[in-house]
């Protein structure tokens, strides 16, 4: 019987082994990303800026030409890109250690400005290259190798609703959070990624695209209960949705 491909790899995705840990979900938002370009045609005028954290090597999986920009920078390096070349579609991958903390004042800067440029923002809730400390996203209550009794709220406030404080901002033109633990979640998050570039390519504004992920290495969990930690702990704290979307007519 001849083999039908039902859900074929998108070409701009390489034919390689990726290096993250079974099920961890930046293999799955790398591949949203890459069927978005297919999608839009974007593949040949993008321009990825990579960041640091596990996505690192994005170079290695995402065929387009990328920019190394660690340590919260990518937002920054982003704005120079674009200014100089406005005709390239430019977006960030950024983690939410990388984007919420030590980059902060980057990406804050970068969606009130109103750059033309598109962030997809991986919030798995700690520093998952360097071992799992907390970071900014890190729940309350949830055991980190720095807050190994739970974070505290007294002590360290509430985790930062990134996608919600972006839309707050005068030059964000489309700010959702998604996640991809279910095929119904899959399908919303890969039209929020379609519209956070639509709204760069309109140049109506700053694009911005939270996705819940799991880290089941430094959550110390099985991919299943890291999947289900999503629907359970994440969602109820990390609404899902739009915030701002000024696509309008044009979605
Ligand atoms: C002591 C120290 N401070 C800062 C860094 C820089 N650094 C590299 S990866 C990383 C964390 C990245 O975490 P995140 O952005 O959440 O991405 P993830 O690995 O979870 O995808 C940091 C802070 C470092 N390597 N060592
Ligand atoms: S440490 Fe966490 S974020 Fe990094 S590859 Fe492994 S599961 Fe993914």
């Amino acid at each position: 019987m001849k083999e039908k491909i039902v859900f074929p790899k998108p070409k701009v995705l390489a034919d390689s082994p990726m290096h993250y840990c079974p099920g961890c979900q930046h293999g799955t938002a790398h591949k949203l990303v890459a069927q978005t370009l297919e999608e839009l045609n974007l593949v040949e005028k993008s321009i990825c800026i990579g960041s640091i954290g596990c996505s690192v090597f994005i170079y290695n999986y995402l065929l387009v030409d990328t920019v190394e920009a660690p340590h919260g920078r990518a937002p920054a390096v982003a704005t120079g890109v674009k200014r100089a070349k406005p005709d390239k579609i430019v977006f960030t991958y950024q983690g939410d250690g990388d984007l919420a903390s030590i980059g902060l004042a980057e990406i804050v800067h970068c969606a009130n400005r109103g750059e033309l440029v598109t962030v997809i923002f991986v919030n798995n809730t700690v520093y998952g290259m360097t071992g799992g400390q907390m970071a900014p996203t890190t729940m309350v209550g949830q055991k980190t190798t720095t807050c190994p009794g739970g974070r505290c709220r007294e002590r360290e406030g509430e985790p930062l609703k990134m996608a919600e404080m972006i839309a707050s901002l005068g030059g964000t033109a489309y700010a959702a959070r998604v996640a991809v633990n279910n095929i119904k979640n899959l399908k919303k998050a890969q039209k929020a990624i379609a519209n956070a570039f639509k709204v760069q390519v309109d140049k109506l504004g700053f694009g911005f695209v939270e996705i819940l992920a799991t880290c089941p290495t430094n959550w110390k969990m099985t991919p299943l209960q890291a999947n289900k930690r999503i629907e359970q702990e994440m969602i109820p704290y990390f609404p899902l949705g739009e915030f701002k979307n000024c696509l309008g007519e044009n979605q």
